[in-house]
């Protein structure tokens, strides 16, 4: 008789190929440049989720390939200081160098083999005309070309490979980098370029629909380079305002003020796999912002409580209640609340009715959450729904009473992840 063995089945790792910049290609091959001690989203996603995607083999020698690579991981065709441009020349065959042609055909060939391409580029064509751009001097066709030729890139694979599943990125805004905000300062002219930007992007997201390829959002990245000032992650700093000639894992810039580092590499690997994620149906694990911190740049993602913390010598654990006010010191926290001192922070407004109020600690709540639960009996609690809750520009939140007679509410706050 025949003794059959169940054996978990383990899918393949996904098979990424990617047509790219210096973005995407191993920061490795570009230590001396700018990228020593960081790694990219290439990097960051072979040596992390190693088991859910794979940019194939790797060669360490330099030009290993014979083509415009410099090395690196066998499907990532990320090639430094290439624009949009630069790409369909390449793939037109009316490209000038020797290199392009060995270029077009490993590409071919490597289309072939993977699962999904990845199409990220555009941060050269915007560096190259920032200037014309922020100056309302550039061609009229500038940026919606820039969206054409991501169109004509994406249309030379989808002929190779028919049913491939294709991701195409957003350009990153270059005008959130330290190099180019350091010269183009007003802050007029900055708003409008980067809403044309903005407006190229949106291009990009109906073309990408009109085709039925997803969209890799890298202009995240950038936009929150712009908005969260000063720039931090779970409300653990890291600076964008300066660099260091080591790249500190606590910057967010290498050190030529341009590549993001690590942690915005990191950010960007979140949104190419969010997209991968979208368009096979294989699912990828994005990073945590605390994995982020603590495995990925080796910070304590906790710093910022314990710190807080200390200022309350023997204070308990973040559930306990040291001040016996019904607060556990993690909703003191997230509140800006003395955990040594009762606390009364909900008030019930006269007007209207029953609406109660209180309001959470701004840098309280980059770290941990705050969930409001309620309750008929204390007995069973449950979280108010999101639409009985507002929050106001007085950092206030609201909650609108349920209308069923009586209740009683409490806070939670949890860790964020
Ligand atoms: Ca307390
Ligand atoms: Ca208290």
């Amino acid at each position: 008789m025949p003794i059959l063995i169940a054996l978990p089945l383990r899918a393949a790792p996904l098979k990424v190929l990617t047509i790219g910049d210096s973005l995407s290609e191993e920061y490795k091959f570009m230590e001396i440049a700018f990228s020593i001690n960081s790694k990219n989203w290439v990097e960051l996603v072979s040596e992390r989720r190693g088991t859910e995607a794979t940019f194939g083999t790797y060669t360490s020698s330099y030009f290993g390939y014979g083509d415009w690579r410099t090395g690196g991981y066998r499907l990532n065709f990320g090639l430094p200081g290439k624009t949009t441009i630069d790409w369909k020349n390449i793939l037109n065959s009316t490209g000038t160098s020797l290199l392009d042609t060995p270029t077009r055909n490993n590409l071919t060939n490597e289309i072939n083999l993977c699962d999904v391409a990845v199409i990220f580029l555009g941060g050269n064509d915007l560096k190259d005309q920032y200037s014309q751009i922020f100056n309302n001097t550039e061609s009229p066709t500038y940026l919606s070309g820039i969206v054409a030729n991501l169109a004509f890139i994406h249309d030379w694979i989808r002929t190779r490979k028919p049913n491939l599943p294709i991701v195409i990125a957003t350009c990153p805004d270059v005008g959130a980098t330290l190099d180019v905000s350091s010269t183009y300062t007003d802050p007029v002219r900055r708003l409008s370029t980067r809403q044309k930007i903005a407006a190229m992007n949106a291009s990009i997201r109906s073309m990408a629909a009109t085709k039925g390829a997803k969209v890799a959002s890298v202009d995240k990245l950038t936009d929150l380079i712009f908005d969260v000032v000063p720039f931090h992650l779970n409300g653990t700093s890291l600076i964008a305002t300066s660099t260091s000639t080591t790249n500190a894992s606590n910057y967010v810039f290498c050190k030529d003020g341009f590549h993001p580092s690590t942690s915005g590499q990191a950010l960007i690997a979140n949104e190419v796999m969010r997209a991968l994620t979208e368009a096979t149906g294989v699912s990828l694990t994005l990073f945590p912002n605390r994995e982020v911190l603590s495995n990925i740049l080796g910070m304590n993602p906790d710093t910022v409580y314990n710190t807080w913390k200390s200022g309350y010598p023997g204070l308990g654990g973040t559930a306990a209640d040291d001040d016996q006010d019904g607060i556990p010191n993690l909703v003191e926290y997230a509140l800006g609340s003395s955990p040594k001192q009762r606390s009364q922070p909900m008030t019930f407004l006269q007007s209207p009715g029953s609406t109660l109020r209180f309001t959470p600690s701004t840098i309280g709540l980059r770290y941990a959450s705050i969930t409001v639960l309620e309750s008929s009996g204390l007995t069973s609690w449950q979280a108010v729904p999101a639409n009985r809750i507002t929050t106001h520009s007085d950092g206030s939140w609201r909650v609108a009473s349920s209308g069923l007679g009586r209740g009683f509410y409490k806070l939670k706050a949890e860790v964020r992840p």
